[in-house]
């Protein structure tokens, strides 16, 4: 049923029997998916994360401790400086990561603005280290995309979140038709698209295979799909949510794996309260690249040295 004649469910009709068989059938199903498409050598990609402009942000995401709507504790600052951007970078580098993703807490971004300028000069000048360079900052229009491209831009992030029907309960100050507007100028100006999902907002798993739907629906389809589990943040709306069952989790990315056999599928926020054995079980169902350092943006993710040292223990090599 995964792949009837190669070919890889996209409907919420067709996921829906391939989320719910049995696991172990699914487990199957997705580790046939992922050796045809990466092969018999498995490698996780690593990709350091630094928040490049955090807090302040006008936005009322639900799950997010930058916007400036909650009291959460995290300060609005500036735009960090090039330097120390580089500084990061070059560590990051050194460190063995493939891919530098830059975050700002904005609404979005337009071409001719300051600080606009300022993030194309950052990317121009990461990029000459000779990583992947990814941001995510916000909604784009055609024209910033555009100039994010000729920057060095590898892939742009920008997630869905959640199906269309959740989404504006999370949310008022954007929607979700304004989320696939940008991903539509990401794809214009021929940056990858990196579109994933937080799961444990309140959501069904219907919710979230509607979301996978839609990504599926993307041409071409994106590059690469994060796959954070909400880390509840004091003082937002979804602080007293529960944690995500981890099975939930492990047939989401095996789904995934199975519907977007080329994509990244990055276990993103959260690994920090998930059990090596829960991690562990995430890669096997597909999961192939994560963030590594002691910080995600604002918040903590797993020890470097525990993440190589599980990395070795399950016998994972890095991707290159
Ligand atoms: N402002 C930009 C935007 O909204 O696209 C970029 C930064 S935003 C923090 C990037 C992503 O981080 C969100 O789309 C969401 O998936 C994830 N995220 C933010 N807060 C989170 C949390 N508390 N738990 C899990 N994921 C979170
Ligand atoms: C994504 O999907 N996950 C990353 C990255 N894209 C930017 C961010 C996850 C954590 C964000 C919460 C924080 O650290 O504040
Ligand atoms: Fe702002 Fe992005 Fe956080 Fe929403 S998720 S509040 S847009 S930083």
């Amino acid at each position: 049923m995964a792949t009837r004649n190669g070919i890889a469910p996209k409907t919420f009709s067709e996921l829906s029997p391939i989320y719910r068989q049995p696991l172990f059938t699914l487990l199957d199903q997705s580790r046939k998916v992922h050796r045809e498409h990466w092969g018999e050598e498995e490698g996780v990609q690593l990709c350091r994360l630094l928040s490049i402009k955090t807090g302040g942000c006008s936005e009322d995401c639900g799950y997010c401790a930058q916007s400036s709507r909650y009291d959460t504790g995290v300060k609005a600052e500036r735009l960090m400086d090039l330097e120390s951007i580089l500084t990061e970078a070059r560590e990051a580098k050194a460190d063995g990561a493939e891919r530098f993703c830059m975050g700002a807490a904005w609404k979005g971004v337009k071409e001719g603005e300051a600080k606009f300028e300022s993030v194309l000069g950052i990317v121009r000048s990461v990029k000459e280290l000779g990583m992947e360079v990814c941001v995510t900052l916000g909604q784009l229009t055609d024209e910033a995309a555009r100039q994010l491209k000729a920057a060095g831009v590898t892939a742009y992030n920008h997630n869905l979140d959640t199906s269309p029907e959740h989404y504006a309960k999370i949310v008022t100050t954007h929607s979700f038709e304004d989320r696939l507007r940008t991903i539509r100028s990401v794809q214009k100006a021929g940056m990858s698209v990196c579109c994933g999902a937080i799961l444990g907002m309140g959501e069904t798993e219907d919710d979230r295979l509607k979301m996978l739907e839609v990504l599926c629906g993307f041409n071409p389809p994106p590059e690469s799909v994060p796959i954070n589990c909400l880390m509840p943040q004091e003082g937002t709306p979804l602080a007293g949510q529960k944690p995500v069952d981890v099975f939930e989790l492990v047939r989401l990315i095996a789904t995934t794996r199975i519907a977007l056999p080329r994509a990244r599928v990055r276990l993103s926020a959260g690994r920090a309260i998930l059990t090596r054995e829960a991690q562990g079980l995430c890669f096997f169902a597909g999961a192939n690249s994560i963030f590594f350092g002691d910080k995600l943006l604002t918040i903590p993710n797993p020890d470097e040295s525990d993440d190589r040292a599980l990395l070795r223990t399950l016998g994972l090599a890095q991707a290159s």
